[in-house]
């Protein structure tokens, strides 16, 4: 994450100029979510016939803003949940707090959800304590909290935005990775290294990873693997291709017999889509989901509720604040063929 150049956001009139646009006033096709509290990267799941929303929980940390995102100092959890779309959301206290992981030092970022057997999971990226963003894993009786975290993170794990998705056969994997302050070109063949450097210009650029998930839900099964992205012709994108290589934030959803695996790509701001055939892709890039938001970071989940299709996602219109945001949601549509219309979330 790198600082940005943030208009002041006025009333419900939003300037993106700072995207590159055109210096249009427009409105917001949403109003976020809830407003005592800000929420981000928001993983949407239905459970009980309700949706459940397991955000981060942004707070202001009072640490100075720096490219890795250390701004980002967030230090709890808060479910939110709704019985409809546009009806009232009922924010469910504290779901988990940082003091109640053993081997947590700081930077609770975007969480995810899965339920299975009576137990509902959830899953939050947070660095250990020597700094190292690793993946954890907390379960409850209830979707809502309060969770309770394993002794240590889900080993092999690292990096940010884990993403469970559970097939039609039961099998979940998880997706995971955020390059910047993710961490995720620190790490080659699952192996750590400080130095590790971001890639340039012509180099292939870093890939989002998969790991599948034990009976258990709480521990891989196997090693971690990279997930492709290609282009139409085979073709990995390069680190310049910057507004469609993967950045982070993945999330896979399934639609009409296909595997969706959507992401942002990070300081372009896009939420883009690419389309396999199994779980393990690769996937083939499609689209844009969402074009830039108001804010630095753009993050999602797409999820299916009677019979409609919804992304959840974040701006910062209540703040004007990169790592103050708040959650929306809009509806999605498919195209005939199974594209997804481009949302503008501006107009
Ligand atoms: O919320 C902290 C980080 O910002 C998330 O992990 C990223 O996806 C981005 O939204």
């Amino acid at each position: 994450m790198r600082q940005m150049l943030l208009l002041p956001f006025i009333g419900i009139l939003v300037s993106i100029t700072a995207f590159g646009q055109s210096d249009t006033d427009k409105k917001p096709i949403s109003q976020p979510l809830v407003s005592h509290i800000y929420t981000a990267d928001p993983s949407a799941h239905v459970f009980k016939k309700r949706i459940y929303i397991y955000p981060s929980h942004d707070i202001e940390a009072g640490i100075k803003q720096d490219d890795d995102g250390s701004h980002f100092g967030m230090q709890d959890y808060r479910i939110l949940s709704m019985k409809k779309i546009g009806g009232k959301v009922t924010d469910h206290g504290v779901a988990l707090d940082i003091k109640d992981v053993p081997w947590a030092k700081r930077q609770m970022w975007a969480p995810d959800a899965a339920y299975k057997n009576g137990i509902y999971y959830l899953y939050f990226p947070v660095k250990d304590q020597d700094d190292i963003f690793r993946i954890g894993v907390a379960t409850s009786s209830k979707p809502e909290g309060p969770f309770k975290a394993e002794p240590a993170p889900i080993k092999g794990s690292y990096s940010i935005d884990p993403c469970v998705f559970q097939d039609t056969d039961g099998q979940a994997y998880m997706y995971f990775g955020g390059i910047w302050g993710g961490q995720l070109q620190r790490w080659t063949n699952n192996q750590y290294d400080g130095n590790g450097k971001l890639k340039k210009g012509a180099e292939t650029a870093c890939l989002p990873r998969i790991a599948k998930l034990g009976s258990d839900m709480k521990a891989f099964e196997g090693e971690v693997k990279e997930i492709k992205i290609i282009d139409e012709k085979g073709n990995l994108f390069t680190e310049s291709q910057n507004d469609k290589r993967f950045f982070e934030a993945a999330w896979v959803h399934k639609y009409n017999g296909k595997y969706y695996l959507s992401y942002s790509t990070g300081d372009t701001h896009n939420i883009c889509y690419a389309i396999g055939d199994n779980p393990y892709g690769p996937f083939t890039y499609k689209g844009i989901v969402l074009k830039p938001v108001l804010g630095w970071t753009s993050h999602h989940s797409i999820v299916e509720y009677k019979g409609k299709w919804y992304l959840f996602y974040h701006d910062v219109q209540l703040s004007g604040k990169t790592h103050l945001r708040n959650v929306k949601v809009t509806e999605l549509k498919y195209n005939a063929d199974g594209s997804i219309q481009t949302i503008e979330a501006y107009k």
